[in-house]
């Protein structure tokens, strides 16, 4: 039941199934052509997504048969990144926090400030403002900016708290 599952788990499978751009059950190459067409050739995001789909596709399929299924996304999350902290995660989802950080970081000066994530979050058709409201929780020294270790740490409890109320969007935006 998703309602008794660690929230963790809900979030998995929502971001395998944003993932699954071709609605095939399976992340697969195919996937990664819908998705960097969608987001419209972005100069800056699109390597970073295309290092993170060819790099999970070798760590999460254990049957080498090229493709990432449900259950073996699952069975990654749970192998790989639960029970570890943020900086034991694998180094293409640490590789994943520092691109989308330099997406973020338009003036380049080291640290996302909250106008900056409000511009990525618009350039990403994100308007919900529960998304802009992330900023908080991921500035966890509330100093008003983020750092790429902010973003690393996002993207560790995305996919480790049990609870339900953490910054999602920032993330899913990414592949959407
Ligand atoms: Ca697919
Ligand atoms: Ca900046
Ligand atoms: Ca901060």
């Amino acid at each position: 039941m998703l309602t008794t599952m660690g929230a963790y788990k809900q979030r998995t499978i929502e971001f395998f199934d944003l993932l699954d751009a071709s609605r095939s059950g399976y992340i697969d190459p195919e996937d990664l052509s819908l998705i960097t067409a969608r987001s419209g050739s972005d100069a800056q995001l699109t390597p970073v997504i295309s290092t993170f789909f060819r790099e999970l596709l070798r760590a999460a399929d254990p049957n080498k048969d090229g493709k990432v299924g449900k259950e073996e996304m699952l069975a990654y999350v749970e192998r790989a990144i639960l029970g570890k902290d943020a900086d034991a995660m694998p180094e293409f989802l640490r590789t994943l926090a520092a691109g989308a950080f330099q997406v973020m970081d338009a003036d380049g000066n080291g640290k996302v400030d909250k106008a900056e994530f409000e511009r990525y979050l618009k350039a990403r058709n994100v308007t919900d403002p529960a998304a802009a409201n992330e900023f908080a929780k991921l500035d966890r020294d509330r100093d008003g900016s983020l750092t790429a270790a902010d973003l690393r740490a996002g993207i560790h409890v995305f996919f480790t708290e049990v609870d339900r109320d953490v910054p999602q969007q920032w993330l899913m935006a990414l592949f959407s």
